[in-house]
């Protein structure tokens, strides 16, 4: 009520215009420096916003969908103006490229980014300093902000395999995480349960593994399966939109392609590929399940290296995510090709029999330009040269794999894992198990204090998981990532010593009007401000 009306008097219409009233510069992630001015800048119909670049200009059209929203009308884009204008411009030198400086003033507004990401995230602030109530015209307040993350990997995943999601909630979802100034999107596209992205050369991906007989919603709730057909896949065309679209938000998209293990879709498809030749049957249980690629085998990597050969095609980051989490050993332990393959390369046990595929696929991908993250298992066995671990099954993972000069992503799930619970009601909807309250996710420190200076360096980041066994509609997922994802964006945007989080409760009152106009169902009764 309060908030509403202090936002209402914050913008105005007509002729009659008050100045920001002070106290409402309310952003998320704090940013590393806010000084706060006596003058506001009006915003209205007439203001301008210039850009030069292609990058920048779309930056600005960017600014302007959202101002529609509030005002109905959109700004201007030109080359120059000289008064009332919002002025982009990219290239400063700085250290951090994705650092930015922010002014607004009765003069008018400057952003200046590093590079276009930098120009983007002073966009993103700018967005957060407008009123969050419809208005014809408004001040902003008048602020001088310098700014640059913390974190260079700022990541959120999304599990498609279990519960598949149609392309405009995709792009929805890497909206919000852009908007956070997130800028990785770590897409799990394939898994037991289900093979979400089209291949050419494998019809039966399409055809066999994108389906199951059955939902997996619902059957921990009565114990039953529904025994209805389930199933969903993405066309290369709309993963190419996806791309570009996250693209132009500054956010990279990195495939997972599971392997050796939560490979039943695919087995099912191609049971040649597994030890045992099948029949298998696409997952519809969530777990471990023991069937996996054969090891042993030829023409799996002759497959894999196929698959990631189109794979590379449509998706133009760094880094590709070859899973490599969870795959028993029982069938390479019965299994006389890979018992053979263990000979010939003088591996004395399975796990080094694991390290071996995923050497191989890393050379392979390395061949092609590009590098390898792998979930901490990959150390099972001596990890690949040049791999990215991610460390979920604690902070172990990660801990080694810096000591061994790897670069890491930080996943642990008691802090990380969005899937799990996130208040002690006994109405929340049904979850995996786990309790990751916000206030939890807020209070994360992605550097294991285990580590000396020189080995932190090696923690690029930290990203969210969201796993879908339970989740099966957009609306229960919102509601699991945020406004938990906006407590992690802040973990890993802002400095340690910006933290605090009576004060983030503060902001994420007025933030949430923010996820409303977005039209997200943020789970509203699991924070409060305490003290
Ligand atoms: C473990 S985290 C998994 C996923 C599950 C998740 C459930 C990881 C690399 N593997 O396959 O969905 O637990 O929380």
């Amino acid at each position: 009520g309060l908030l509403l009306a202090a936002a209402g008097l914050w913008a105005c219409s007509g002729s009659h215009h008050a100045a920001a009233p002070k106290g409402q510069v309310s952003i998320i992630p704090m940013p590393a420096q806010v000084q706060e001015k006596a003058d506001s800048f009006l915003l209205d119909k007439q203001t301008v916003l210039v850009a030069s670049t292609d990058a920048d200009k779309q930056t600005a059209a960017l600014f302007n969908s959202w101002l529609k929203e509030l005002t109905g009308y959109e700004l201007a884009i030109r080359a120059t103006a000289d008064k009332n204008a919002i002025i982009l411009q990219t290239g400063q030198d700085s250290t951090n490229p994705e650092g930015y400086t922010l002014q607004a003033g009765s003069q008018g507004v400057n952003i200046h980014g590093n590079t276009a990401s930098g120009t983007f995230y002073g966009i993103q602030t700018l967005i957060q300093l407008l009123p969050v109530q419809p208005a014809t015209a408004f001040y902003i307040p008048g602020v001088s902000i310098t700014d640059a993350p913390r974190f260079s990997y700022r990541g959120l995943h999304l599990d498609v395999g279990r519960h598949f999601f149609p392309v405009a909630f995709i792009k929805k979802y890497i909206d919000l995480l852009a908007m956070h100034k997130m800028n990785t999107f770590h897409w799990h596209l394939t898994d037991d349960q289900g093979w979400r992205v089209e291949i050419k050369k494998y019809a039966r991906l399409q055809e066999i593994s994108s389906k199951r007989k059955e939902t997996m919603a619902g059957r921990y709730a009565d114990g039953k399966y529904d025994g209805k057909p389930y199933g969903g896949y993405y066309t290369q065309e709309q993963v190419k939109e996806v791309v570009k679209y996250a693209a132009e938000r500054f956010v990279t998209v990195i495939p997972e392609i599971e392997m050796p293990g939560h490979s039943l879709a695919v087995l099912t498809a191609y049971p040649q590929l597994g030890c045992t030749g099948g029949p298998y049957e696409v997952g519809t249980r969530w777990g471990v399940y023991d069937d996996v690629y054969c090891a042993g085998n030829d023409s799996v990597y002759t497959f894999l290296q196929d698959v990631l050969d189109e794979v590379l095609e449509l998706f133009p980051s760094r880094y590709i995510h070859i899973g490599g989490d969870e795959s028993p050993k029982v069938r390479w332990q019965k299994c006389p090709k890979c018992q053979a393959r263990m000979k010939q390369e003088h591996l004395k046990d399975e796990h080094a029999l694991q390290s071996y595929f995923i050497q191989r696929m890393e050379k392979y991908l390395n061949s092609k330009g590009r590098q390898i993250i792998g979930w901490d298992e990959i150390l099972e066995g001596g990890l690949a040269p040049n791999a990215t671990v991610m460390s979920w099954t604690g902070i172990q993972g990660g801990i080694t794999a810096a000591r061994q000069k790897h670069n890491v992503i930080m996943t642990p799930g008691n802090y990380c894992y969005f899937d799990h619970y996130q208040s002690q009601s006994t109405n929340e909807p049904l979850a995996i198990g786990g309790f990751t309250p916000v206030s939890e996710v807020y209070a994360y420190e992605p550097v294991p204090t285990e580590l000396t200076k020189e080995e932190a360096v090696f923690i690029k980041g930290a990203q969210a998981n969201l796993w879908t066994e339970y989740i099966n509609n957009t609306s229960y997922l919102e509601y699991m990532v945020y406004p938990r994802a906006t407590a992690l964006a802040e973990v890993l945007w802002s400095a340690t010593d910006k933290r605090n989080y009576n004060n983030f409760l503060e902001r994420l009152k007025v933030h949430v009007h923010r996820l409303e106009l977005k039209k997200v169902n943020y789970a509203r009764h699991v924070f409060e401000v305490t003290g």
